[in-house]
């Protein structure tokens, strides 16, 4: 059977796996929110990247499928942790640029929210900047609906993207990721001037801003300087399976 064919299978059957990296406070190393991150083991073919797979379920026409998956699949563990009696933890989600395209995400995900009893408020969602310079019209209008309904918009790998200031100033999003592009040279030769405008332009636009990929402390320590406060890296944590998760929150409670 053809990748395609099989991922459509797993996500019909439940296969997908989603793992959860923590976003932390690097002054005292709290965790504030989890990245969720889906995973998938095929029989055939083994580990399969989301870089790959996601694609695939664009190409195929199912990625509309394959993230309402990961946004049920969030939203049951969340319901899980609150059941034992865990303090909330929100949870951020990547979204395809493909399905900020497809016209009734909005409702769909409200119909998840609901049904899973999950506070739209502790949810964010992930976008590049590819998503919102490709169809900026209808991208923005649905995420400034998902705004008004208490969900949270990051721009993703922020930075990449060449977006202009005129045009980040316009979008309904909350905050800002640093791609890791830019904070894995710090400490390596690189001053870390591309990372300390990026967090200028945050505080300028008033957006609040996360950097990824934080690996060593001299990247820790310069990002701080600059104000940067959260951070998302292997210094802290890779990304954890639900049980390694689980403990983390229950270690916090
Ligand atoms: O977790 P990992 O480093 O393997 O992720 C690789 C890429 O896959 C990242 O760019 C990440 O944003 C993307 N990715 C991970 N999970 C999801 C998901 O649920 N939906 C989408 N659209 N992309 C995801
Ligand atoms: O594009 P996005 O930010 O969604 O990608 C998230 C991916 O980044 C995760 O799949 C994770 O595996 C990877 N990642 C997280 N922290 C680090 C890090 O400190 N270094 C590197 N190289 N990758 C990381
Ligand atoms: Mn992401
Ligand atoms: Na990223």
């Amino acid at each position: 059977l053809k990748l395609s064919a099989r991922l459509r299978k797993a996500i019909e059957s439940g296969k997908l796996h989603l793992h959860y990296q923590p976003q932390v406070d690097m002054r005292s190393g709290q965790v504030r929110a989890l990245e969720a991150l889906v995973r998938w083991y095929d029989e055939e073919y083994g580990d399969v990247s989301p870089v790959d797979f996601v694609s695939v379920a664009e190409a195929s026409g199912f990625v509309s499928a394959l993230g309402e998956w990961v946004l049920r699949a969030a939203c049951e563990q969340a319901a899980k942790w609150r059941a034992q009696g865990l303090a909330p933890m929100p949870i951020s989600i990547n979204l395809s640029p493909v399905q900020l395209q497809r016209t009734n995400i909005v409702t769909t995900f409200q119909r998840v929210l609901h049904e899973t009893g999950m506070a739209p408020t502790l949810l964010e969602l992930e976008v590049t900047e590819t998503a919102l310079m490709k169809n900026p019209e209808a991208a923005v209008r649905q995420l400034d609906e998902f705004r008004r309904c208490g969900v949270r918009v990051a721009i993703d790998d922020f930075g990449v993207g060449y977006s202009s200031l005129g045009q980040l100033s316009a979008l309904p999003v909350d905050r800002i990721k640093i791609d890791r592009a830019f904070v894995r040279g710090i400490g390596h030769g690189d001053t870390g001037a591309i990372a300390t405008a990026i967090v200028t332009l945050a505080n300028t636009l008033g957006l609040a801003v996360i950097a990824e990929g934080v690996e060593t402390i001299t990247q820790q320590d310069f990002l701080l300087s600059l104000g940067c406060v959260d951070a998302q890296g292997y210094l802290y944590s890779e990304p954890l399976d639900p049980d390694a998760a689980t403990r983390l929150l229950e270690q916090g409670a």
